[in-house]
């Protein structure tokens, strides 16, 4: 089923730039290809059955993705298309036992930004700031004044906690169903 997924991205490139005329600006094509490859990923989770694996911590239920890495906004988008939202994780209960499942090093995306007013992170699935964050010593610090979305990372031996991160980092991400 994997194979599928280069035959699926040459059809959509080749359908996007189509659409395209001689006076598109390389950004024009730029964005074309960012959607492409949002939806590519989209299919990609589908088909290693995504929607299936939300696992259950207390009344919501979790989906890791492991296998491809994204910039935050496909990420937003493949939560919504496998039927939940970037997670947002509301306790350090909940934080637990998401780490207990987490890959030592990796990089994975949360449901949280600052995009619209810096230093104000909001849950971006209720629009309200965020309950409840966990920041590595020293963040969030907008590091380079262009980190405005929210990842859990380890260092070395140390426990996931939150950092802000430039929103078009490819990362993997986590998942949140009610
Ligand atoms: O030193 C903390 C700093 O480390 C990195 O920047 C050098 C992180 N950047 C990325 O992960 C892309 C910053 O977010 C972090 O604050
Ligand atoms: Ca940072």
């Amino acid at each position: 089923m994997i194979k599928v997924v280069p035959l699926l991205l040459c059809m959509l490139i080749a359908v996007c730039l189509q659409g395209s005329s001689s006076s598109d600006s390389v950004s024009g094509n730029a964005g074309r290809l960012d959607r492409v490859e949002s939806q590519v990923a989209v299919l990609q989770a589908q088909q290693e059955g995504g929607s299936d694996n939300f696992w259950n911590i207390g009344s919501k239920f979790f989906y890791i993705e492991e296998n491809q890495k994204v910039n935050w906004h496909s990420a937003l988008n493949i939560c919504r298309e496998l039927g939940g939202h970037l997670a947002d994780p509301d306790s350090q209960q909940e934080l637990n036992s998401i780490k207990q499942r987490l890959t030592r090093g990796r990089h994975y995306w949360l449901g949280i930004s600052d995009l619209a007013n810096e230093g104000l992170f909001l849950s971006q699935d209720t629009g309200k700031r965020a309950t409840f964050l966990k920041w590595i010593y020293g963040e969030p610090n907008n590091y380079g004044s262009y980190e405005h979305c929210v990842e859990l990372k380890s260092q070395k031996d140390r426990p996931f906690l939150m950092n802000d991160a430039p929103c078009g980092l490819k990362s993997y991400f986590i998942c949140e169903r009610e």
